[in-house]
């Protein structure tokens, strides 16, 4: 055969086996080789059944997704498709069992689904993760899988994406059988066992599990409702639950036809391509140009947090559910006994909503050892400095942890705006010095900011990104500067927001346009919620750095001048019950309102559009100078960080990708008019204008120096 996919026969047994490393995806040509290999296995007289496995560590993860772009931008599909091959397989007169270990996800389920038989190792996992990039199982996914788990697992599966473990499967009748040890072998002596005898009913003409229509109505109304709160604005989960629908009303070619037409529907919509754009940007943030996969790493087999607050809590958490022993510091006893008391309080409601058992939470609390000396720091591999925004602590904890701590172990600063070569300079080791900027609520965002200071070592570097992985986190590198790119960008963002409010709109009006652009939260709902005083303070801090003339919002300010600082004081933009609900507050809309007029801000009535624009260009214009100067290293790196810690809509792709689908041109006018209605904190970013008049997209810019 080929160097996709070979044959081999064991005795009677024809064994295909797909070599397409790493992940076994069907790029061109393997659905060939497998073609070829079941023509070869039809007409060899000895043959008498089929086992198909994958070679390496897994299965078949599906098509090649990067052979989408591909299909969309026109190009001719190279290659024969998936469907007349499974129709073959499916047609064969001799059995053919698929053989699954890693994962059988998208394709790859659809081709094991045409197979007569399914065996799996019980740490295999299968799934339709189709609709995390925003299409649907274009293969026969819909049709196949109802038939075989029942429609309401097959909706579940294919509107969430979620995989399901081999040991699922096969109580859903996905898996005929699991296999422990020699998975190879053990199919082809399951192979031998269903032999010669009559083919198990082929999938497509079983109609057992489709139940009927009285049955399925309410789970495909529920199914719509979930899609439409959950996953809100995505088109795929809708057209997956559309393609299952179709199964349970029409013969099996016609809703393969539906789910077709469907598939492509959604391929060569805005949100695929954004998602697909999400997927690969996600994978490239561990490339890091001079630092290669090899560099050495520096094993972290103990950590000590300092601080035991809100974040410093949420990191030894991380930690501690990572496996992780952590030491965690505060100042004083009463600090630590309340830090203590808030992990615990966390994970008894992880308890309640079923994301841990009982078991794992004690055993997680077990690795979490309170303490008030730095002197037990003496054997750790890391330290997390996560004490107040405030440079003259944060450089005395640092000089501390200079005199305590072993050579080689790392200092890590969760700083989310100071500098970090500032922080470094209170030790002696700037080298071990990096930030590890974690977001808020740790335990929950994905996020991890690694910022890399002048002196920070490769080996740090690497051991950081290492670990953001064994954490569960997506670690993007970043340059140093005041707020990194997420807080840095944040801080327009927000900006804009508020001088929208004093302009005429209301907090409301502010929120509800970015939530329906697809924003988790809206920009002042989200300052409640993460404290209104915590920027109060930087503003402060920062005042003497800004610039005469220049417009600076005010009603910020006055709010936190009143106490409200959000949530915690159960006001702020809005006030909150004693569950933390919000509610419109008229009164401090007219407060804030008077405030603007005294002020001599004139009112107007504001649209939508311009809420939106104004918010996302602010971020987009201020992404464009972080790239430029290399504080980021990829356009992917920053719609990464915005879609995994700022809640940013993933099927937008990112504020960089967006604005790239919006078009530069298009973005640079809307911000050339901005510049002359609001003057100088919309001049257009030198990268974002140069490339609006020249051509070009912010995901096909390189600046070879960026952070390094
Ligand atoms: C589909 O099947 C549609 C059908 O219904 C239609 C049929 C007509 N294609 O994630 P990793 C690359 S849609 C191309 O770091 P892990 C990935 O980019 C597809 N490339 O490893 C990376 O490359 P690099 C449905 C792929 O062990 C490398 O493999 N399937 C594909 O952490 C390693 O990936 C999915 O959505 C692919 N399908 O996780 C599954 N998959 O080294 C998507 C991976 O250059 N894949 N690559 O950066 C995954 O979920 C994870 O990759 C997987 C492995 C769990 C498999």
């Amino acid at each position: 055969m080929d160097d996709l996919v070979q044959l081999h026969k064991d005795g009677d047994v024809a064994i295909i086996t797909i070599n397409n490393p790493p992940v076994n995806a069907l790029s061109p040509g393997v659905a060939q080789g497998v073609e070829h290999a079941i023509a070869a296995a039809e007409k060899d007289e000895s043959v008498s059944a089929v086992v198909l496995i994958g070679g390496g560590r897994t299965f078949i993860a599906g098509a090649d997704i990067k052979e989408f772009g591909k299909m969309t931008s026109g190009e001719k599909p190279r290659g024969a498709g998936l469907l007349p091959l499974l129709l073959r397989i499916e047609d064969l007169n001799k059995p053919v069992v698929a053989a699954i270990h890693g994962t059988a996800f998208g394709g790859g389920l659809e081709l094991a689904m045409a197979c007569h038989y399914r065996v799996a190792v019980p740490n295999a996992q299968v799934g339709q993760p189709e609709v995390k990039l925003g299409i649907i199982p274009g293969g026969g996914g819909t049709q196949r899988l109802p038939r075989l788990v029942g429609v309401a697992k097959a909706i579940e599966m294919c509107a969430e994406g979620n995989p399901i473990s081999a040991i699922e499967a096969q109580k859903l009748g996905l898996v005929d059988r699991l296999i422990d040890g020699d998975l190879l072998r053990q199919a082809a002596a399951f192979a031998r066992e269903v032999k010669g005898k009559i083919i198990k009913t082929r999938e497509r003409d079983d109609k057992d599990k489709l139940g009927d229509s009285q049955q399925n109505a309410p789970l495909f109304a529920s199914a719509r409702e979930k899609a439409r709160s959950k996953q809100r604005a995505m088109i795929a989960p809708l057209a997956a639950i559309d393609a299952v629908e179709a199964a349970t009303t029409l013969p099996f070619d016609k809703g393969c036809e539906i789910e077709r037409e469907l598939f492509r529907k959604c391929l060569f919509s805005d949100q695929s391509k954004a998602l697909i754009h999400i997927f690969f940007a996600e994978r490239e943030v561990s490339k890091i140009p001079d630092i290669p996969k090899d560099t050495p790493t520096i094993p972290i087999n103990s950590v000590a947090v300092v601080g035991a607050g809100t974040m410093g809590g949420g990191i030894a958490m991380v930690l501690a559910n990572a496996g992780i022993p952590v030491l965690l510091k505060d100042a004083d006893q009463p600090s630590l006994d309340r830090g203590i008391a808030t992990i615990q309080k966390n994970y008894s409601s992880s308890v309640k909503r079923r994301r841990f058992t009982q078991q794992f939470v004690d055993e997680r609390l077990k690795l979490i050892k309170p303490t008030l000396s730095f002197e037990d720091f003496r054997n750790v591999d890391l330290v997390v400095e996560a004490v107040f925004e405030n440079m003259a602590l944060k450089k005395e904890v640092f000089a501390r942890l200079n005199q305590v701590c072993r050579g080689g172990a790392i200092l890590a600063s969760n700083t989310s705006t100071l500098n970090i070569d500032e922080i470094a300079s209170a030790s002696s080791r700037p080298q071990a010095v990096i930030g590890t900027h974690f977001f808020s609520p740790a335990n929950v965002m994905r996020l991890l900011e690694i910022v890399r200071g002048r002196a920070t070592a490769k080996e740090v570097i690497a051991t950081c990104m290492q670990l953001s992985k064994k954490l569960g986190k997506v670690g993007v590198l970043v340059g140093n500067c005041r707020g990194f790119v997420g807080n840095r960008m944040f801080h327009h963002y927000v900006r804009e927001a508020v001088f929208l409010v004093e302009e005429g709109a209301t907090p409301q009006q502010v929120d509800q346009a970015l939530y329906e652009f697809g924003m988790a939260l809206g920009p002042l709902a989200t300052g409640d919620l993460a404290g209104l005083d915590v920027g109060w303070r930087i503003r402060k801090e920062y005042r003497h750095l800004e610039k005469p003339g220049v417009r600076h919002a005010i009603v910020g300010d006055r709010l936190c001048e009143l106490g409200r600082y959000g949530q915690k004081t159960g006001a702020g933009w809005y006030k909150y019950d004693e569950n933390r609900k919000p509610t419109p507050d008229p009164e401090i809309n007219a407060t804030v309102r008077q405030w603007a007029v005294e002020a001599g801000i004139p009112q107007r009535e504001i649209t939508s559009q311009e809420i939106v624009d104004r918010c996302i260009y602010a971020l987009v214009n201020e992404g464009a100078r972080i790239l430029e100067e290399g504080v980021a290293l990829r356009a992917g790196d920053i719609d990464i960080i915005y879609v995994s810690g700022y809640g940013f809509p993933s099927y937008r792709g990112g504020p960089m990708w967006y604005a790239d689908t919006v078009g530069l041109k298009n973005v640079y006018e809307q911000l050339c008019d901005f510049h002359r209605r609001f003057g100088e904190l919309w001049e257009p970013a030198p990268l974002l204008k140069r490339m609006a008049l020249e051509g070009g997209t912010f995901a096909e810019f390189t600046n070879a120096r960026a952070v390094a």
